[in-house]
């Protein structure tokens, strides 16, 4: 069993709840550690992953009380963040981050590899490094500037201001700034929504766009010709054009 996080799957959606609520979610070793378990040991049944937080915060970021990652923050990175960014990234299912509170430091940057990211109103996004003498890590000086330019994303990490989550979403940060009392239903219907579609086809789109920020146009068409050819042997293919000529909604088993 896991101590740091909850994790349950249930109709074909993961979700996976940060659980230090006390330290608003703080990370540290076992928890990235577990992360990573959880995230890797998917059962084939599994065709989303939610990741949120438990109580009023989604992630505080590194646990400042953790001395001995403080020592070595460049083995930390190495050793223990990349493989816990890497586990999202790689997930053979699309990631929702559903974003309930406050995601600062290297825990606003773990929603943002996901491949949606859902906030509640009442969140903020706080590239917080600067107000402890650090820079943004967890792919934050990679991801950040390609989604809201350089201008929003200098600003953001040089002066560590708290972007409610409209404004991210406005921004083109996030995918969406749901108001309060809507957030959890909104996050459920994405979810569902994502775990009854075509999952080999939102594989390939999470490579493709992946592929896309190191790609010139010639290669990106070879790509999407690759990858759509692979989409094109898929038993949903097949089953979304009956669909379609039928006149009814298919039903897609991510096969
Ligand atoms: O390799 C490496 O190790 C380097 C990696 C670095 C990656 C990073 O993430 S560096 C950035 C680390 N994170 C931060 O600097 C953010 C620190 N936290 C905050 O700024 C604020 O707590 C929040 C903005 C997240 C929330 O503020 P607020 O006022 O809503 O809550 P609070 O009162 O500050 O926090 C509640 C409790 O959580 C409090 O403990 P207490 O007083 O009730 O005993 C607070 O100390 C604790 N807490 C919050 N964040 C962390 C934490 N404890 C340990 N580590 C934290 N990151």
């Amino acid at each position: 069993g896991f101590e740091t996080i909850l994790f349950s799957e249930n109709d074909g959606v993961a979700t996976l709840t940060l659980n230090r609520p006390q330290v608003m979610n703080a990370l540290n070793s076992q928890m990235r550690a577990e992360i990573v378990t959880a995230l890797t040991g998917l059962s084939s049944d599994t065709r989303c992953v939610v990741m949120t937080g438990e109580g009023r915060a989604f992630c505080s970021g590194q646990d400042l009380t953790d001395a001995a990652a403080a020592q070595d923050l460049e083995g930390t990175l190495r050793r223990e963040y990349e493989p816990m960014l890497r586990a999202v990234v790689d997930c053979p299912v699309p990631v929702i981050a559903a974003v309930n509170g406050v995601a600062a430091g290297a825990g606003a940057n773990l929603a943002l590899v996901a491949d949606v990211v859902i906030a509640i109103e009442s969140a903020q996004f706080i590239q917080a490094f600067t107000r402890i003498g650090l820079i943004p890590d967890a792919g934050g000086t990679w991801a950040i500037p390609r989604a809201i330019g350089m201008a929003r994303a200098a600003g953001m990490m040089l002066f560590a201001d708290a972007v409610p989550a409209r404004q991210a979403a406005d921004w083109g940060l996030i995918w969406q700034a749901l108001p309060d009392e809507d957030f959890a239903e909104g996050v459920s219907t994405r979810a569902r929504h994502l775990a009854q579609g075509p999952t080999l086809a939102y594989r390939a789109i999470r490579r493709a766009l992946r592929a896309s920020s190191g790609n010139d146009l010639d290669a990106q068409l070879a790509l999407e010709a690759e990858l759509q050819g692979q989409a094109g042997r898929s038993a949903d293919f097949t089953e979304g054009v009956t669909a379609f000529l039928e006149k009814r909604k298919p039903r897609f088993r991510g096969r």
